[in-house]
């Protein structure tokens, strides 16, 4: 089994409704356990900054599934729940981004991993150090809860995680 770090983001409509589906749909997928949810976060947009605030959220995941296969998913899930590439950073209904798998490196030409812009983001660190402190940069052995500290600004808590199951529950 792999464990994977997923980043989940949306600033579109229903926030966490989309949130929410994302995760069942991630539920459902044969080989794959949704293992950990964190916090909900309400965040400033980042890099496109002309856009309305985004809820994000980090999900574990244990899988048998390869990088590739997970990415298919993820754009096959993100184009279910009606994402559509307009503006580069732009809105989206939901956006999901694998952050880690175990601590590989991979390269292709539509996958990187680690992500590349994750040790930058507040909105993705904060949420990721909540549910696995321990984490560090594959590449630079960097650990990610010292990079969150100084990450902190327009990323506040907007729901607690009470777990899995009563992510899926509201
Ligand atoms: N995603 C982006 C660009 N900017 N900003 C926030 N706050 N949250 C995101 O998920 C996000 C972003 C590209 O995917
Ligand atoms: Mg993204
Ligand atoms: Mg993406």
């Amino acid at each position: 089994m792999n464990r994977v770090y997923l980043s989940l983001g949306s600033n579109i409509g229903d926030r966490l409704l989309f949130l929410q589906q994302a995760v069942r749909s991630l539920q459902g997928v044969k080989g794959v356990k949704v293992s950990q949810v964190s916090s909900v976060y309400e965040t400033d947009p980042v890099g496109y900054v002309d856009q309305d605030a985004f809820l994000n959220i980090v999900v574990e995941l244990e899988t048998s599934m390869t990088p590739l296969e997970l990415l298919k998913k993820c754009n096959e899930i993100e184009a279910e729940l009606g994402r559509t590439r307009e503006i580069h950073w732009g809105p989206r209904t939901v956006d999901l981004d694998i952050l880690l798998y175990n601590e590989e490196v991979v390269e292709t030409e539509n996958l990187i991993i680690p992500h590349p812009r994750m040790s930058e983001r507040g909105f993705v660190l904060i949420p990721l150090v909540e549910i696995n402190s321990d984490l560090r940069e594959p590449r630079t052995n960097r650990s990610f809860i010292e990079l969150a500290h100084t990450l902190k600004e327009g990323v506040h808590l907007w729901r607690p995680s009470n777990g899995v199951d009563a992510f899926m529950r509201f």
